[in-house]
């Protein structure tokens, strides 16, 4: 049989397989560049207009099924990304998707006025982090701040625009809605669920930014949940995200309607488990006699 065809499209960008890094679980792209090479696309850490140190230490814990970060969207500002980091990833083989956040809606727009070029295939709009104090999850629980995020970065660039939203929602329906008749190529859901860890012996929060963002094993059947909801009403397609640890995960989101999707907590144990993955998909698509991939999504029965 011929190599399976693990090939999805969203509008004119190709990906050569369904295979993303999920934004802050791969850095700025400067480790391991021989996996990035081989990924369908790669999501670099959330950007915003300034840098940011993010929040105090600890910042990540570790639990039986997954981990609680609490970043706080440290990166170093647009403008040094844009000098300094953007150039590097020119040189990567891969599709690059640059996730961004604001703090206030017009930021959003800006953002995109001073990253876009040659090098980008997309934006993923972080409408979801819960980490930070304004913006971030606030803005995936109100549809009319969604709208008009998407209304004005439509009007800055034809590329790609993927809101990630949260998993902490009113009207989930309604918000994808909203995102597919407001231009959205594609959504990504979800991002991690808001949580407080217990340091018992210190009877406080163990994290430095008090609350974090639960992701990992865990989360993987909230977030199928979400994804097969998502996708009986929507004709965009979905970038699924949370928990996947290796093919068979990756083969749930598809099956559940997901067309692409993003490996996160996995890279902090094995960086390497995105090109397991993706040889795991291979393999299995060639036991298995299917010649393409895009035939399995959204084939729950
Ligand atoms: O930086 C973070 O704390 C963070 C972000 Br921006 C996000 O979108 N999701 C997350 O779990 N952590």
């Amino acid at each position: 049989m011929l190599e399976p065809d693990l090939r999805i499209r969203i509008g004119e960008v190709e990906f050569s397989n369904p295979c993303l890094t999920a934004s802050g679980t791969y850095g700025f792209g400067e480790r391991f560049p021989q996996v990035l090479n081989r990924l369908g696309g790669f999501i670099p850490k959330g950007i915003t207009l300034l840098p940011r140190v993010g929040n105090p230490p600890p910042r990540i814990w570790e639990g039986s099924g997954g981990i609680v970060n609490s970043i706080g969207l440290e990166n170093p500002g647009v403008i040094y990304f844009t000098n300094n980091i953007l150039p590097k990833l020119s040189h990567l083989n891969t599709k690059i998707i640059l996730n961004i956040a604001g703090f206030a809606i017009e930021e959003f727009a800006t953002l995109i006025k001073i990253l876009d070029g040659p090098v980008v295939s997309g934006f993923e709009l972080n409408l979801s982090c819960p980490n930070v104090p304004d913006g971030g999850i606030s803005f995936s629980q109100n549809p009319k701040s969604v709208a008009k995020i998407l209304q004005e970065t439509r009007k800055m660039t034809r590329k790609l625009l993927i809101p990630k939203l949260s998993p902490v929602f009113n009207n989930l329906l309604e918000l994808a809605h909203i995102c597919e008749e407001e231009g959205s190529s594609a959504i990504t859901l979800i991002n991690s669920l808001p949580s407080l860890v217990v340091d018992l012996e210190r009877f406080q929060p163990f994290l430095g930014g008090r609350t974090g963002g639960l992701s990992g094993p865990a989360i993987k059947p909230f977030a199928l949940y979400c994804i097969n909801k998502v996708k009986e009403v929507l004709k965009i397609p979905i970038i699924g995200c949370g928990g996947i640890m290796n093919y068979q995960d990756a083969l749930e989101y598809i099956l559940a309607g997901a067309s692409l999707f993003q490996v996160g907590s996995a890279n902090l144990i094995n960086p390497f488990t995105p090109i397991e993955i993706i040889e795991g998909l291979k393999r299995y698509c060639r036991e298995k006699e299917f010649p393409d991939i895009k035939r399995l999504i959204n084939k729950l029965s």
